[in-house]
């Protein structure tokens, strides 16, 4: 069986590690007043945040349209007999269910898409285990029971300066937001069934990241080896300083670094921070 991987742009794969294992990533857009552009085709990261930074207009994401999820498929299906398709969270973005739609459109290829229930660089770490058990040659059954095994391990937490971003666009309970608007404080946010819920109500970023630390330092004392990721909302010197420490505090642990580029950008705002990780 040839199995072919895609992913959406959020998991923010960079298109050198996209070329060594052939992954194709379809974009999700961001719409800066009335001008829409495809996220990393279009706009980089920086360029994003450098163009919202006061803009009187808030800026708006879409998901891709189904008939460019349908588009590949199809090509697919000249190399292909299966693909999965992984993409963030079907409780922030409709972009799972696009795939879903065009995978039931396409004839000449078995389409199945995955939810990561998560996003960004830790949705990554799905789409590169996958993308090297296809390399290995797995069928897509195969490669879809090692990502059910892996979702008992993958945690991901994250922080952002100001919730107004992520209420605003909807991604968050107002009764969430309202709360830590009045609080002044930084609560630790992460995923539940698929959504985006507070995990902690901290008063400062630095007690924040220090116990987005402590929930990881807990994964790190248990397993053997373990793969995490630093992700940063345009703060790249804080997030190489954070993952510098961390790295040298968990040595057990293959740190890497990545962005919210400008689709979650949109969402969490400039000077987000979060750490996600998993079993090796
Ligand atoms: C769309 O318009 O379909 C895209 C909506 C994206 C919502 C993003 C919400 C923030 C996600 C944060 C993920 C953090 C993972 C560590």
């Amino acid at each position: 069986m040839r199995t072919a991987i895609v992913t959406d742009s959020t998991a923010y794969i960079t298109p050198e590690e996209r070329a060594r294992l052939n992954i194709r990533m379809i974009p999700l857009s961001v719409n800066i007043s009335g001008e829409l552009f495809a996220e990393e085709v279009d706009i980089t990261a920086s360029e994003f945040y450098d163009k919202v930074r006061g803009a009187k207009e808030f800026p708006k994401t879409t998901q891709p349209p189904i008939g460019e999820f349908a588009s590949l498929f199809e090509e697919l299906a000249n190399d292909y007999d299966e693909v999965i398709s992984i993409h963030l969270s079907s409780g922030i973005s409709g972009t799972y269910q696009g795939a879903v739609q065009a995978g039931e459109m396409v004839e000449g290829i078995d389409v199945y898409p995955f939810d990561s229930e998560i996003s960004c660089a830790v949705q990554g770490f799905y789409v590169l285990r996958a993308a090297e058990m296809a390399a290995e040659g797995c069928s897509a059954q195969e490669i879809l029971a090692a990502l059910a095994d892996m979702q008992q391990y993958i945690r991901a937490y994250f922080i952002v300066d100001d919730l107004a971003h992520l209420q605003r666009g909807g991604r968050l309970s107002s009764a969430a937001a309202l709360i830590g608007g009045l609080l002044q404080v930084k609560p630790v946010l992460h995923f539940v069934d698929k959504v985006i819920v507070p995990f902690e109500k901290i008063r400062t970023r630095k007690k924040a990241l220090k116990r987005a630390e402590e929930l990881l330092a807990e994964d790190a004392n248990k397993y053997d080896k373990m793969d995490a990721v630093v992700i940063h909302g345009n703060c790249q010197k804080e997030a190489e300083e954070w993952l510098a420490q961390l790295a040298t505090t968990y040595p057990n642990v293959n740190f890497k670094l990545s962005y919210f580029g400008p689709v979650i950008g949109t969402h969490l705002g400039e000077g987000a921070m979060g750490l996600g990780w998993t079993k090796k």
